[in-house]
């Protein structure tokens, strides 16, 4: 039986920062992920050492290639080889292939008079090179980076100032490519803003107070930028389909106490208000006491209510790699965990290497609760599995577990499609082995193509096609009966 609707949207995802590399090149600025090393250090959210270490930077330059480097700067060196990535894209079959525009390309200093035209240069070959294999990009406008300048200069997004800084890049690119470029996304997982406040949000804790307040005050400006941006959008191609992006972690109750239910319950709220605010105009009722009690009191201006209200999205993207559990009583449990969570370990599932709990179910759950709330269409835009490969005297990579895990989590979709959700794509993470966010590592892979290199920096960037290659080609082909 066909399940997969004629059309959905198979492909694959990376973000600028892990890929691109070239962090210097054609008068790119700094970015806040270029200033992450390798292995996550918690001292670049110290102003001082972060600003000691950007000046320190931009002297060596190039040079900084070592162990010690960062290795975001380098990326996979997709800058200089899309085009040979993209081809194998295309003979995997790609219908969609989401990417996204790293900002400092564009702006290099986020508040630039005039864009970087090698920057914009950049992007519209990339789009042309997709088109050619019939492959539509989905573009994340912010995907884990800003303009270093911005955090230097501003604060990053808990200064207001910043949204307009924003919303000029975005009427930029989108301008543009209005015929090259449908499917946007306005924040990457915007709820690692709270999370996360450096990564989602380029705040800096040390030079705050409260920093959930002042995350939470970040995460306001980029809600009122992304409706600005939504509705600019469609002025500009009234074709545009415009979408939210949320780390969906669903949370279960450890037990049936009724107090374990409600913190799970808490739990849930907090991660879905995001997308409260974004698919239905406003805040849920329950921040109000959430703000009050944790001494939040929220910036705002007159106009934002209605802003937000107006400018709802098209569809609701997220990713999905975990599920994670609520207690009121962690202490009795072991804890697990990756990058954005921990979590109490749920003992009916398995962990990867990286402690992140296997839930394929937890994707069909997560799918039907978001159409159920929201009865909006939902884009599966991250989903896959970090795992050491090992290359085999022959060349091949016998990657049996990623199989073994995309054929788990989409046969769940095709599950939720039955269930009478719908669902316009899957885009599995990251399509090609990439630089991981939270660690650094290069050896965190995803992708179901190889790139030699270590977590030093060393090897030839040559790619190889995984077994899980050839399996999710037969996969799109067969529109996903074949899995
Ligand atoms: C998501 C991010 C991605 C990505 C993925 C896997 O949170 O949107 O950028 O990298 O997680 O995470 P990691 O690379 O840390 O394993």
């Amino acid at each position: 039986m066909t399940t997969f609707p004629h059309g959905f949207l198979w492909g694959g995802a990376i973000a600028a920062n892990q890929a691109e590399g070239a962090f210097d090149a054609d008068g790119k600025g700094l970015s806040t992920a270029d200033m992450v090393p390798y292995y996550k250090k918690k001292d670049y959210t110290n102003l001082k050492e972060l600003m000691h270490v950007t000046s320190e930077t931009i002297k060596r330059g190039m040079q900084h290639t070592s162990a010690e480097g960062y290795p975001k700067r380098y990326g996979i060196d997709f800058y200089h080889r899309f085009k040979e990535d993209i081809a194998l894209f295309g003979e995997l079959g790609f219908k969609v292939f989401r990417m996204s525009i790293n900002w400092s390309r564009i702006f290099p200093n986020g508040d630039d008079a005039e864009p970087n035209e090698k920057g914009l240069q950049f992007y519209d070959d990339m789009f042309d090179e997709m088109h050619k294999y019939g492959i539509e990009p989905l573009v994340t406008l912010s995907h884990y980076e800003m303009p270093m300048s911005l955090v230097l200069n501003y604060g990053g997004w808990r200064n207001r100032a910043v949204i307009a800084f924003y919303e000029k890049y975005a009427e930029t690119v989108m301008t543009r490519y209005r015929d090259k470029v449908k499917y946007w996304l306005t924040f990457n997982e915007i709820n690692t803003t709270v999370i996360e406040p450096f990564t989602g949000g380029g705040v800096v804790e040390d030079t705050v107070d409260n920093i959930r307040e002042a995350s939470y005050q970040a995460l306001h400006h980029q809600f009122v930028a992304s409706s600005l941006v939504t509705r600019k959008g469609r002025e500009i191609n009234p074709e545009f389909r415009i979408g939210c992006m949320l780390a969906r972690m669903i949370h279960y109750p450890a037990t049936s106490d009724p107090e374990d239910v409600l913190q799970a319950q808490i739990d849930n709220q907090l991660n879905l208000m995001h997308t409260d605010v974004q698919a239905r105009g406003s805040y849920p009722p329950f921040m109000k006491r959430y703000f009050a009690d944790h001494n939040i009191q929220l910036v705002t201006e007159p106009g934002d209510e209605l802003l937000l209200r107006e400018n709802t999205v098209d569809f609701i993207s997220f990713s999905y790699y975990t599920s994670l559990i609520s207690t009121v009583t962690p202490e009795k449990y072991g804890v697990t965990g990756g990058n954005l969570f921990s979590t109490v370990k749920n003992p009916n599932l398995k962990i990867t290497e990286w402690g992140w709990q296997l839930d394929p179910i937890g994707l069909r759950i997560v799918l039907k609760e978001l159409y159920d709330r929201y009865q909006l269409p939902l884009f599966v835009v991250e989903n896959g599995l970090g795992a050491k490969d090992k290359v085999e005297e022959d060349g091949s990579i016998q990657d049996d577990y990623r199989i073994d895990y995309l054929r788990k989590h989409i046969t769940q979709v095709k599950e939720a499609v039955l269930d009478g959700v719908e669902v316009m794509g899957y885009t599995a993470w990251g399509a090609i082995d990439i630089i991981s966010a939270s660690t650094s590592e290069m050896s965190k892979r995803y992708g179901v193509i190889y790139v030699d290199q270590d977590d030093d920096g060393h090897g030839t960037l040559e790619r190889k096609k995984k077994k899980s290659f050839y399996w999710y080609q037969k996969a799109i082909a067969s529109n996903g009966a074949d899995l």
